[in-house]
């Protein structure tokens, strides 16, 4: 398991690279270039600005989060083979800068949706929020404002740019069904999968978050049977998915350890999180010790350790603790903890198979 630790740039994040460096155990960052719209190429100058700043500081930059796919590839547009040819470009560029893992999502209009970015927990820390009775009533432009508001930062997914074209998108999508979005997947990975195998990239499609259609848009990546149906559409094993254990993890009928054993080798990239899932349908990102919510992190651990993972992870969204002023999820404090007792759990299974080995080994004498 090679540990990374998702960063936004210079200038974007409250954390910096020298304090990841201190974190054990990690060895890369997961990057993008957050201010080119959605879309558009990606300058080489600057992926190259990014490795050199990584590498001064010992770390690499092999996968990237996300290169965000433009609506007129999800809606089926004709426009979109003008966005597609620029998406194979980013890829090409990507390779040479040595890049092996690019995360996506294939969400219509929004990323990842919660009602509150900042609820107080037992425990006096604050963590994301997702209220699902409020979902219904909520209307999609209120919840903007409300994930927009006090932060400087654009949060990724959300981007103002797209975001204000709300109404615009919302009709766009009126006719597009579950089916149009299959097609239109389908019709993406046929023309980005050669380019990613050729240049030796791994393209992982994150599930979507939550797993489950929201304001009447279709999602698909949201179960293991729809999983099996996305890495069939194409079968090259470049064709991958980031298996992200806290979106999957809202839905308590999907068995994560199942999804891990069967999907293995087409997971390059994990996010690891946990939340705790209320019998009302509403859920809270909590700490990542298995106890603390209701995806069994250390289960996941276990199936990854038995399946030989050698993939890249990161800890994924944490609370806010310890008075940190951070990006929503994205503090240092509570993701460094994680990383911790994912290693701890990693850790301990080495040592009982060394253990068990020693006893085999004494055995035989
Ligand atoms: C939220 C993240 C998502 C994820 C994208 C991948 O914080 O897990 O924004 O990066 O869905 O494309």
């Amino acid at each position: 398991m090679r540990m990374t630790f998702r960063w936004f740039g210079e200038g974007n994040d409250t954390i910096t690279l020298e304090q990841i460096k201190q974190i054990p155990g990690v060895e890369g960052i997961v990057w993008a270039l957050h201010d080119v719209p959605v879309g558009e190429e990606w300058p080489i100058e600057r992926m190259l600005e990014m490795k050199k700043l990584a590498e001064k500081h010992n770390l690499h930059i092999e996968v990237v989060e996300s290169v965000n796919v433009h609506e007129d590839i999800k809606l089926g547009l004709p426009t979109r083979d003008r966005y597609i040819e620029n998406y194979k470009k980013t890829i090409q560029k990507l390779a040479k800068v040595g890049v092996k893992v690019i995360c996506y999502n294939f969400m219509p209009v929004f990323d990842w949706i919660r009602t509150d970015l900042n609820k107080t927990l037992s425990d006096g820390s604050t963590a994301l929020f997702y209220e699902h009775s409020r979902i219904k009533d909520i209307d999609p432009k209120e919840l903007v404002n409300k994930i927009s508001e006090n932060s400087s930062l654009t949060m990724p997914g959300w981007e103002p740019e797209r975001l204000n074209h709300l109404h615009q998108l919302f009709e766009a999508y009126k006719n597009i069904t579950e089916d149009d979005l299959w097609a239109n997947l389908k019709y993406f990975l046929d023309q980005i999968i050669p380019i990613a195998e050729l240049h030796d990239i791994k393209m992982a499609i994150h599930p979507d978050d939550p797993p489950w259609p929201v304001f009447s848009l279709p999602r698909i990546v949201t179960n293991q049977k729809n999983i099996r149906k996305i890495l069939q559409l194409n079968s090259s094993p470049y064709h991958c998915i980031t298996l992200c254990t806290g979106s999957l993890g809202a839905n308590l009928e999907n068995d994560l350890v199942s999804m891990i054993h069967e999907f293995i080798d087409r997971i390059p990239f994990t996010h690891i999180r946990n939340v705790r899932v209320y019998d009302n349908g509403d859920f809270v990102e909590t700490s990542h010790r298995s106890k603390d919510g209701s995806v069994d992190v250390s289960a996941i651990i276990h199936a990854y350790y038995e399946s030989g993972f050698k993939g890249y992870c990161r800890p994924d969204h944490g609370r806010h603790i310890w008075d940190e002023q951070c990006r929503p999820g994205y503090g240092l404090y509570d993701r460094a903890l994680g990383i911790m007792y994912l290693w701890g759990a990693w850790d301990a299974l080495k040592n009982k198979q060394s253990v068990r080995k020693e006893a085999k080994e004494e055995a035989a004498w």
